[in-house]
């Protein structure tokens, strides 16, 4: 009984093991190039430049938004409801302003199905973006 679950478990370590090696095998072609090349030829078109993230009534509609450095964020407000974007978040339903080191000064007043920019972001880093008029209204944007 017992040997034989362990044998199972042995069995399916080393299926795992021959799984991530050939994962590794199949990503390094396409990592070298990557890293490789750049100079010549087509531009890298995995580098946006902007991110757009849409906003509701009374949230965003992702909690999370990832940049590349140097990207900028784009705040689309889809309701026909102000926003106030600045620094910080919301914490237990309190409002707490804080800006990290690093992150662009955000004070952006939504009117209504407008747009507007944040940023560029060009610190690496876990930067907290909150809307001051909406409790729990909280974007986080990692930026790498
Ligand atoms: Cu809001």
């Amino acid at each position: 009984m017992k040997q034989s679950r362990i044998r199972v478990v042995l069995i399916s370590l080393v299926v795992l093991a021959l799984g991530s090696i050939l994962l590794v095998a199949c990503q390094r072609p396409g990592v070298s190039t990557a890293h490789s090349s750049g100079s010549s030829g087509s531009a890298s078109a995995s580098t946006p430049t902007s991110v757009t993230v849409h906003m509701g009534d009374s949230n965003f509609l992702q909690p999370s938004v990832t940049l590349s450095k140097g990207a900028t964020l784009t705040l689309t407000d889809d309701a026909t409801v102000p926003h106030i974007i600045q620094n910080g978040s919301w914490v237990n339903g309190a409002a707490q302003p804080a800006a990290e080191a690093g992150a662009p000064t955000v004070n952006l007043q939504f009117q209504g199905n407008d747009t507007q920019n944040v940023g560029p972001f060009n610190t690496a880093g876990t930067f907290h973006l909150y809307c001051t008029i909406h409790p729990n209204m909280n974007l986080t944007v990692v930026v790498q």
